[in-house]
């Protein structure tokens, strides 16, 4: 994978790669989340990005939020997608049909992303707060104005999406786990059959030529089919369950939600909303004990399910170690700690480096190269460790970093990594992957 500059000279080097990167797919009103490929605003990417923008400007940090939730629904659903006027990427929102449905002048997606926000928000002010002045004020008084609309995001996840009071957020589309083509939803999407499907070109194939990265023509039909499924019920959240072929608990968007709860709580209180942090915090419990009903006895993995079948998931994804992000039991963050050190994550010695790929690297079907079946993910990577050491977790989080840093000094800010080589893969000057090295570095 030549790259004349590579590899890198030395952190600093890195971190002002990393920053050029994020300048680079800055429109001025978004940073897309890769400059050919992915050429608009994607919900959990802006979070991550944010934080990465707030090592180096926390107004513009928090601009990209305030993006973000200019496209927030009616209902209180954050929509996974907010389009640029770039051309060049399908599905775009004319596929979506949203018009009428996502707010006036907004275009956007009709469906949402694992809920990573309200924790990126946390981290964004309090290192503003550290900074004092005022990036100081402008954070904090971001907080107060805009924490009554990530708690209607939250209460939106819980009631259309977790009415249940499983504790456990329902998903209509693997692109709303932000893990579009993982195992973990090769059953799911084995029972999904496009009906009539308005022809379709994809353009993801044009930009990232070897197919071999990417999901497959089938798979994509199946993904198109399911957003037709959703737009012909107009996005109405009471009606999806009865007509999307395509359900499931997914249980590493429910962790997120918990620890985003938990953090949420933190920001009402300290933010002028304090009456709602006990409820913010009824609602972390909850999805905490959600997640830790699913782990496999057997494995030591948490697991999704597929809600039409019931049937529990089982092959081993990087979803598995979801309760590493949120659960408070101890015996269970001690089991899933080993595991993740184990010969089939970070212990496998054919590893370029020593972090955790999307899927187990001894899976039977593992695609090293594939998107979400194998590669290793810098921005899982990093969000994971960030999990581990908010739970006092300092040694798995220095290693975890090294090796991450290690990884990205070849230059490229891949999307994904082939696990064993160490080659970049997908898009190249990927916006989360720079923002996660920004705060690596910071
Ligand atoms: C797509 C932007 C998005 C991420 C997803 C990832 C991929 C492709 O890229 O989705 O066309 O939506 O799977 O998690 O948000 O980086």
């Amino acid at each position: 994978w030549p790259n004349p500059d590579a590899p890198l000279k030395d952190h600093a080097e890195l971190g002002d790669r990393a920053r050029a990167v994020l300048a680079a797919n800055d429109t001025g009103a978004m940073v897309t989340a890769a400059p050919n490929l992915y050429p608009h605003m994607w919900s959990w990417d802006a979070a991550f990005v944010a934080a990465g923008l707030s090592t180096i400007s926390v107004p513009r940090a928090l601009a990209e939020l305030a993006h973000l939730l200019g496209a927030q629904w009616e209902s209180g659903m954050i929509p996974h997608i907010v389009f640029s006027e770039a051309p060049g990427y399908f599905p775009g929102v004319d596929r979506w049909r949203t018009e009428g449905v996502s707010p006036p002048g907004v275009k956007s997606s009709g469906i949402c992303q694992p809920p990573v926000h309200a924790t990126l928000l946390r981290r964004i002010v309090e290192r503003a707060t550290a900074r004092g002045g005022e990036a100081a004020r402008l954070a904090e008084d971001f907080a107060r104005q805009s924490v009554p609309q990530w708690i209607r995001w939250h209460g939106w996840l819980r009631s259309a999406r977790a009415g249940d009071g499983s504790g456990l957020v329902t998903i209509y589309h693997g692109w709303e786990s932000g893990m579009d083509n993982s195992p973990r939803f090769d059953g799911p999407y084995s029972r999904v059959q496009p009906g009539d499907l308005e022809p379709f070109v994809r353009t993801d194939t044009r930009i990232v030529e070897d197919a071999s990265q990417r999901p497959s023509d089938e798979e994509y039909a199946r993904y198109l089919w399911l957003v037709q499924q959703m737009a012909d019920a107009a996005f109405d959240d009471a009606r999806l369950p009865g007509v999307v072929d395509f359900q499931v608990k997914d249980v590493f968007a429910s962790a997120a939600l918990a620890t985003a709860n938990e953090d949420l709580a933190v920001l009402a209180e300290r933010h002028g909303h304090a009456g709602e942090a006990p409820r913010l915090r009824e609602w972390a419990e909850e999805f905490r004990e959600g997640v830790d009903s699913t782990v496999d006895p057997e494995t030591g993995l948490a697991r999704d399910r597929d809600v039409l079948t019931g049937e529990w998931i089982d092959p081993p994804t990087i979803a598995g170690f979801a309760p590493l992000i949120s659960t408070a039991d101890r015996a269970l963050r001690e089991r899933q700690s080993a595991l993740i050190d184990g010969p089939d994550w970070t212990g496998d010695p054919r590893l370029a480096f020593p972090l955790p790929a999307s899927t187990s690297t001894t899976y039977g079907d593992l695609r090293p190269r594939q998107y979400w079946r194998g590669p290793v993910w810098p921005v899982m990577n990093w969000y994971l460790a960030t999990a581990l050491r908010r739970h006092g977790d300092e040694g798995r989080y220095a290693a975890w970093r090294q090796a991450s840093l290690a990884q990205l000094m070849e230059g490229h800010f891949g999307e994904y990594y082939e696990p064993f080589t160490g080659e970049p893969l997908g898009s190249w000057n990927q916006s989360w992957t720079a923002a996660v090295a920004l705060e690596w570095l910071d």
